[in-house]
């Protein structure tokens, strides 16, 4: 099916928007010493959070991991609100109190990421069977590493999405590491996308960089699940083009292997083909790299201006039983 202009410079520009936001996030952390703790990025990834979330409607929800910028902007977060979040603001999505490690922007339906590896799975179940008691049309996506794969958490997850035929779709992003693990020193299984057979639910593998095929398999997984036909899941083949987190060095990762993934990044590859095909012109790309940058520099600017909590803050929105 031919994926319609609309969806592919939406695509493009949410790929764009992800990679500057993080790009940002780099310089901010790492140069400017600006922003403490752990910093994940999905640099390289981006086909797979802007493609499955440019399937989806408003009202399906994702569950995201540990490495969530670009699901959560590619769900439509408000750039201003996550950067001061990872700023640890108050005018943060979360009060200043996640970080960018647990942030979590309901208003787009991601309530959650989770920093517990495979913890996402059965969360994304029970928003699942939510939906499906409530008689609702719409789905969770549940995005997660090919680490999380190989957790219980996961196995669960997979069985009683199927036997209850839950309106969930699990992403399984295969950035071929798990922290210093490759996948082969993890996983027995060539690819996850054959464990579906084992719970009788569709597997699907995809090329993780080629946007347009990530936007397919969710838009048919969506449709099925939306029909009452159950869960699939989609392997999404990728790369981590920086380290775990931006601290770690990558000695583990093979110079030429980080290179060659490079060259397949998934963002030149849909801005070259949209350009061939006559989708957008060259000064209409330009266009959208300035209005991508400007939206950056106003979320920067805006998380620096805006004040930390209080001390005292640091004790509402507790739930306490
Ligand atoms: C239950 C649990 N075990 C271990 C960790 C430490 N840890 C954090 S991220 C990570 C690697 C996860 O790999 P993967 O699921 O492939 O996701 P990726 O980081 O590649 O996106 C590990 C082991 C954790 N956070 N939670």
């Amino acid at each position: 099916m031919q994926v319609s202009r609309e969806k592919q410079i939406e695509m493009l520009r949410s790929m764009l928007l992800s990679r500057r936001f993080e790009e940002e996030l780099t310089e901010l952390c790492q140069v400017q010493g600006k922003i403490p703790g752990m910093m994940i990025l999905c640099t390289g990834q981006e086909a797979v959070g802007s493609g499955v979330c440019a399937a989806l409607a408003p009202q399906d929800v994702i569950v995201s991991n540990h490495r969530s910028h670009n699901h959560l902007l590619a769900k439509g977060a408000d750039p201003r609100a996550l950067m001061a979040e990872i700023y640890g603001k108050r005018t943060g999505c979360n009060k200043g109190k996640s970080g960018t490690l647990h942030l979590a922007v309901p208003e787009v339906n991601a309530p959650c990421t989770t920093t517990v590896v495979g913890g996402g799975l059965p969360i994304a179940v029970g928003v699942a069977f939510a939906q499906q008691y409530r008689e609702e049309r719409s789905v969770t996506v549940c995005l997660f590493g090919d680490g999380a794969a190989d957790e219980g958490s996961f196995h669960e997850a997979m069985n009683l999405a199927s036997l209850w035929k839950l309106p969930v779709i699990f992403v399984c992003e295969n950035n071929l590491y798990a922290g210093a693990q490759r996948y082969e020193e993890h996983s027995p299984v060539k690819n996850m996308a054959d464990r579906a057979a084992a719970y009788a639910m569709p597997g699907e593998m995809v090329d993780g960089n080629d946007v347009l095929m990530v936007y397919e398999a969710t838009r048919r997984g969506r449709e099925l699940a939306v029909a009452g036909g159950g869960p699939t899941l989609i392997e999404c083949k990728t790369y981590r083009c920086r380290g775990h987190g931006e601290s770690d060095h990558q000695l583990y990762q093979p110079r030429d292997e980080i290179t060659a993934w490079q060259e397949k990044c998934p963002i030149p590859r849909l801005r070259d083909m949209t350009l061939a095909h006559g989708l957008v012109t060259a000064e209409e790309l330009r266009e959208m790299e300035a209005e991508v940058n400007a939206i950056v520099e106003d979320a920067v600017r805006f998380a620096e201006e805006s004040p930390y909590p209080a001390l005292e803050e640091a004790l509402e929105d507790v739930l306490v039983q």
